[in-house]
């Protein structure tokens, strides 16, 4: 006996490709999918009136959390000025690390909650969210701590990745800051199980491939696992030497070259694309799209949510833009909000999809085919949204 028959719909397994499932039910048991496609007993059955069902969504790379904003920065940019100049300059990723230090769990909750709520009528069921405007032990503990706050107030699953080498904070030297990072802040956050990743950003205006051999190494003693910001803003090396160490996933990737998209290959690495932030910050220079086909690497595309770079809460408009930008196909866009998304955080066969034994995280559309959700930007939600089976 199940607990729950779902019955008359449309579903999507959304396994890897958009081929429609056979059936027309779906059972749950224990907050998981229990039959799929066959009419089985249950001790409840809900009627979804031959609506579309799709997994959960899950927006697999943001940095929702965060205090205040930086539309200042918007309008020097929008008269010249480049993200590098305004990151040297003090501004960038520094400025909302001293509205975080300033800010309590509180503000930072009450602050980022309607961003997580945006989300999730879109559909979206797991969200990750990094830390990364602390940069000391004490506000990187504050970060993860309101991020774990924040998951227990909205009906998704929150994952918390650990950020701290996102920027050198000011006054500090690299090596020594990273030194920090690895030997102080890990064990502590590791210690406390406030997050399930670490993640790094590589870049000239950040950290370098020495930094995060560092890190890869402390993460791997702890039990984290890595994922990295790699080939943003340009070519470092970091995505071959990442996947070289079982990242997870690599994002952004927009100067990633042959080599680096090989070596993603044979390692099983995810690319996680984020066109929010190459649309916002005006970059011409895309993801090397054909060789990640060529490479068999999945794709993932997540919304990065944060208020320098990408400042476009809906991972629907990056689904959108994952498309018209960078020209991925419906297949490979829908996999990329969901299957592949999910690997990119270490859930693979978790969430993401409808399949035996999957978390039963699901949304309802009264909509003909999934592919509209590539054709019309905006005003798209779900009827209906469940996770563990139950009602949001
Ligand atoms: N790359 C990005 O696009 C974001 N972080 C990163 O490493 C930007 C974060 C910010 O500007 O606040
Ligand atoms: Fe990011």
């Amino acid at each position: 006996m199940h607990d729950i028959l779902f019955e008359n719909l449309r579903f999507y397994p959304m396994s890897g490709d958009l081929t429609p499932g056979v059936g027309d039910c779906l059972a749950v048991s224990n907050g998981r999918f229990s039959a799929i496609g066959e009419a089985v007993e249950a001790r409840e059955c809900i009627d979804l009136g031959g609506d579309l069902v799709l997994p959960g969504f899950v927006d697999c790379h943001t940095h929702l959390l965060y205090a205040g904003d930086r539309m200042k920065e918007h309008a020097l940019r929008l008269s010249g000025a480049s993200y590098e100049e305004i990151a040297r300059s003090g501004g960038g990723i520094l400025s909302t690390v001293r509205a975080v230090r300033e800010a309590s769990i509180e503000d930072l909750v009450e602050q980022s909650l309607p961003r997580a709520q945006a989300l999730l009528a879109e559909g979206v069921t797991t969200i990750e969210i990094k830390s990364g405007y602390g940069l000391d032990t004490d506000s990187e503990i504050k970060m993860l701590r309101a991020i774990r706050r924040l998951g227990e107030l909205i009906p998704a699953r929150v994952s918390a990745t650990f950020l701290g080498a996102h920027a050198v904070p000011e006054g500090r030297e690299r090596r020594d800051y990273v030194r920090e990072v690895c030997n102080e802040m890990l064990p502590r956050i590791a210690d406390e199980g406030l997050a399930d990743s670490v993640d790094i950003f590589v870049e000239s205006i950040a950290f370098g491939l020495d930094d995060l051999g560092m890190l890869a190494e402390s993460a791997e003693r702890f039990g984290l696992s890595l994922r990295v910001h790699a080939e943003q803003l340009s070519a470092m090396g970091a995505t071959r030497m990442a996947a070289e160490l079982k990242a997870l996933s690599c994002d952004h990737l927009e100067f990633a070259d042959a080599e680096d998209v090989r070596a993603m290959g044979a390692n099983g690495t995810v690319a996680v694309l984020l066109p929010g932030a190459f649309y916002f910050l005006g970059e011409t220079r895309k993801p090397p799209i054909e060789l990640l086909r060529k490479h068999e690497v999945p794709m993932a595309v997540a919304s990065d949510i944060n208020p320098g770079s990408s400042p476009v809460v809906s991972l629907l408009t990056n689904l959108h833009m994952a498309s018209t930008f960078f020209g991925l196909t419906t297949d490979e866009a829908l996999a990329g909000i969901t299957c592949n998304a999910a690997r990119a955080m270490g859930l693979a066969g978790e969430v993401g999809e409808i399949a035996l034994g999957a978390r039963a995280d699901f949304s309802v559309w009264q909509l003909e085919s999934p592919e509209y959700l590539l054709y019309q930007l905006g005003g798209l939600s779900p009827r209906a949204v469940f996770v563990n089976g139950v009602q949001t």
